[in-house]
């Protein structure tokens, strides 16, 4: 095989959240999940080079929240500068940067290149010319706006010979959460007959659980939407999920031009997330020793979730305080303890509520899901 028909190989991940329970100066000394968010991205970026990738793409979501103390963006964008010294890297801001990342010098690298706004990038990759086109998230009315959007890029003026459009949307026929939530419509969802037919793949970022949609529409296949997922857990909806990323490859044919093809997705390892129910009717003493009793079972490492069933019962709930739970949970293990019904409350209540979320209580020790 000559150089100029090798396949094109590049990463697909999103969804980093890097600064998820990070404090810069914690209150309280306690086990923090903050690290294993760095530890999965350099992961992701150690593969990239293992396989001597062609380009990286980050989906979106790079940080868990728009204002990062100074600490995190330099141990977020250190590596990356580094990395982007052999192998070029594509961003997407996402929604938890309100569609803009934080300022600094290394990002000026001339092989970062973010999607500020909707603009293409051209790679010349083995003699074929891949261009990235994208735009930053954007919160209203994306369905109404994705036309406009894509032409704003500029792609349809470019000439290449494969297309990839990278963003950080809501596809019709995503799914999410536990009882696999699909999005069908909203002023929030890409509709599936507007995707572009003249793109190889749409990179998205936003949707955490990892899936790749082919919507058909009149008979037609569309384009490939691949969502890699989020690279740690960030809320229990994900607790079932396998976490990752994409390794994926262009195939370049002389006649019949390019297509996709291998897509390969690569497990990272994550913490088991467990639940324990808790019943809001039961007394003191029962309460104490099923906590007890089903603490002794969990993995070592887990993250745990308590959990109540029942009529809401402040009495009952009173019993579970912040110091009494930290004073009996191994000091290996995070936890977090949601109000009766809350969280079923609050679950996807709006398809575009993608923002954090307080579930447990407001105190040293809660835990703030963002999805
Ligand atoms: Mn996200």
């Amino acid at each position: 095989m000559t150089d100029s028909h090798r396949p094109i190989r590049f990463i697909l991940f999103a969804d980093t959240h890097l600064g998820f329970d990070y404090p810069i100066r914690p209150r309280v000394q306690r086990r923090r999940r903050g690290e294993e968010f760095f530890t999965n991205y350099r992961r992701v970026l150690a593969h990239a080079a293992r396989v001597n990738a062609d380009f990286i793409v980050h989906g979106g979501d790079f940080f868990f929240r728009s204002k990062v103390p100074a600490k995190i963006v330099d141990l977020a964008y250190a590596p990356l500068f580094e990395f982007a010294e052999k192998i070029p890297v594509y961003i997407v801001p996402g929604n938890h940067e309100r569609s803009v990342l934080p300022v600094s010098l290394y990002l000026s690298h001339p092989n970062i290149h973010v999607f500020i706004e909707p603009r293409s990038f051209t790679l010349r990759l083995h003699g074929t010319r891949v261009t990235l086109s994208g735009f930053p998230f954007q919160r209203k009315d994306i369905r109404g706006r994705f036309q406009s959007l894509l032409a704003q890029t500029g792609s349809r003026h470019t000439a290449s010979d494969a297309r990839l459009l990278c963003m950080h949307q809501t596809v019709a026929g995503a799914t999410v959460g536990p009882s696999d939530y699909r999005f069908r419509s909203g002023q929030d969802v890409i509709r599936s007959a507007d995707l572009p037919p003249d793109f190889d793949a749409v990179l998205s970022g936003h949707i955490h659980r990892k899936q790749i949609l082919r919507p058909c529409f009149q008979n037609r296949q569309s384009v490939p939407v691949i969502y890699p997922g989020s690279t740690q857990p960030t809320s229990f909806a994900e607790k079932d999920e396998v976490k990752g990323f994409f390794e994926i490859e262009i195939l370049q044919h002389p006649q019949a031009g390019c297509r996709l093809g291998k897509t390969e997705f690569h497990p990272l390892p994550t913490r088991p997330m467990q639940e324990i129910v808790l019943d809001s009717r039961a007394s003191r003493a029962e309460l104490v020793a099923r906590l007890q009793c089903k603490l002794a079972e969990l993995d070592k490492d887990a993250i745990i979730r308590l959990k109540w069933r029942g009529p809401p019962n402040a009495e009952t709930e009173a019993v579970l305080t912040i110091p009494y739970l930290r004073s009996i949970i191994p000091p290996s293990m995070n936890f977090q303890l949601s109000p009766v019904l809350r969280h079923q409350r609050n679950y996807l209540r709006r398809s575009d509520s993608f923002r954090g979320t307080i579930l447990g209580h407001a105190a040293e020790g809660a835990v703030i899901s963002f999805s």
